[in-house]
């Protein structure tokens, strides 16, 4: 532990607010971090509801006011927590006011904002990076350092889904996840930009061109007409090579948080489930795959916590993101995944609607 205390506000207070306050709360009790976080204060529309979120999630301020918090001596570091909407003002914003900013995921609701964003954080003083979690699942950056070292030789197929079940209620309402003014997106850009970025990270090479299409079967909900996709399928080449398969669904019934991938190479495969996030599935030369427990002290971020066998889960991938952002900052290097790189994964997404229909029909 160290005396370079660095405050800490939070803009948000639901899913991802209470995710990112378990691993604010948590970093420092499991690695060792050149900076310490102090959580000063938390934000959200609601004074009742962000007065309870600080006294819940540990927060020793609350505020509704975002500008407010951004004012503050004693904030360094502002979490942007909130709908895609609201990313780019608050973010640009704090990056403005000199803070360091950690953006939830995608970036932003539209290209245009992202380029803002990637813009102001490569002028800025404070350092920048979006929440795209799933890199920090021990398996998964195992993967990556399984392909960088060249045990899967050159990657020819690269295969990603994330399916979840959580809208398959026609009687679900209209959430801001199911409007385009607040979400930008449906699944699209809600999970198929998690995929984006995993089979950017895991491969090493960057998605350079698409095909899709996207659907909404649900059209209209409590509370209105749905302005999202429900699902998302798209095709892709790699910049190494690859060829590359993506679907982003949340009406795969029975599917909770099933982010899946697997790469084949000319040596051999690796491949992923979420729902079973501790193990890796590998198979060498054509044999068949094997089972790797990512549980050992030698696994990323794995040997900070429990025995092997113990497992971790969604929450830990956080404090690892938290973790990373707070060691780059204390170190004076820039966190990864950066806002440009949240911007290439936001080109993906436009690419992938601007597409969407350029299909040949089978007269
Ligand atoms: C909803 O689809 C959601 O909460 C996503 O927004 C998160 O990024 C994902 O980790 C879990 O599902």
């Amino acid at each position: 532990m160290t005396d370079r205390t660095i405050g800490v506000g939070m803009v948000g207070y639901a899913f991802m607010g209470r995710v990112h306050s378990q691993a604010w709360r948590n970093v420092t009790a499991f690695f060792d971090l050149p900076v310490t976080p102090a959580m000063r204060v938390i934000c959200g529309r609601s004074e009742k509801a962000a007065e309870a979120a600080a006294a819940r999630m540990g927060w020793a301020g609350f505020t509704t006011d975002w500008r407010e918090l951004i004012r503050r001596d004693d904030v360094q570091i502002v979490d942007v927590c909130t709908p895609g909407d609201s990313h780019a003002e608050i973010a640009i914003a704090a990056l403005e006011a000199g803070k360091h900013v950690l953006c939830e995921k995608p970036l932003a609701n539209t290209v245009a904002e992202a380029e803002r964003m990637a813009e102001a954080a490569a002028l800025a003083t404070g350092r920048s990076m979006v929440g795209f979690n799933y890199r920090r699942v021990p398996a998964l950056a195992l993967a990556r350092r399984m392909v960088a070292a060249g045990e899967l030789g050159e990657i020819r197929h690269v295969r990603a889904v994330y399916l979840q079940d959580w809208i398959m209620d026609p009687e679900l309402p209209l959430v801001w996840r199911l409007r385009k003014d607040k979400a930008g997106s449906g699944a699209l850009g809600d999970i198929g930009a998690h995929i984006i970025d995993v089979a950017q990270f895991v491969s090493g090479q960057d998605i350079v061109g698409v095909s899709g299409l996207t659907e909404t079967f649900i059209k209209e909900r409590p509370g209105g007409r749905v302005t999202v996709d429900d699902a998302a399928l798209f095709i892709g080449r790699m910049s190494g090579g690859a060829t590359a398969s993506f679907e982003a669904t949340r009406l795969a019934g029975g599917r909770k948080n099933a982010l899946r991938i697997e790469l084949n190479g000319s040596l051999g495969s690796l491949s992923f489930d979420f729902e079973a996030m501790n193990e890796l599935w590998v198979s060498k030369g054509g044999g068949g795959f094997t089972r790797v427990l990512v549980t050992e002290p030698e696994h990323p971020y794995a040997g900070a916590w429990w025995p092997p066998g113990h497992g971790l889960g969604y929450e830990h991938t956080f404090t690892h993101e938290i973790k990373d952002f707070l060691e780059a900052i204390g170190n004076g290097t820039d966190p990864s995944p950066s806002f440009a790189d949240g911007l290439r994964v936001q080109r993906v997404l436009e690419a992938v609607e601007r597409s969407d229909g350029a299909y040949t029909e089978i007269l």
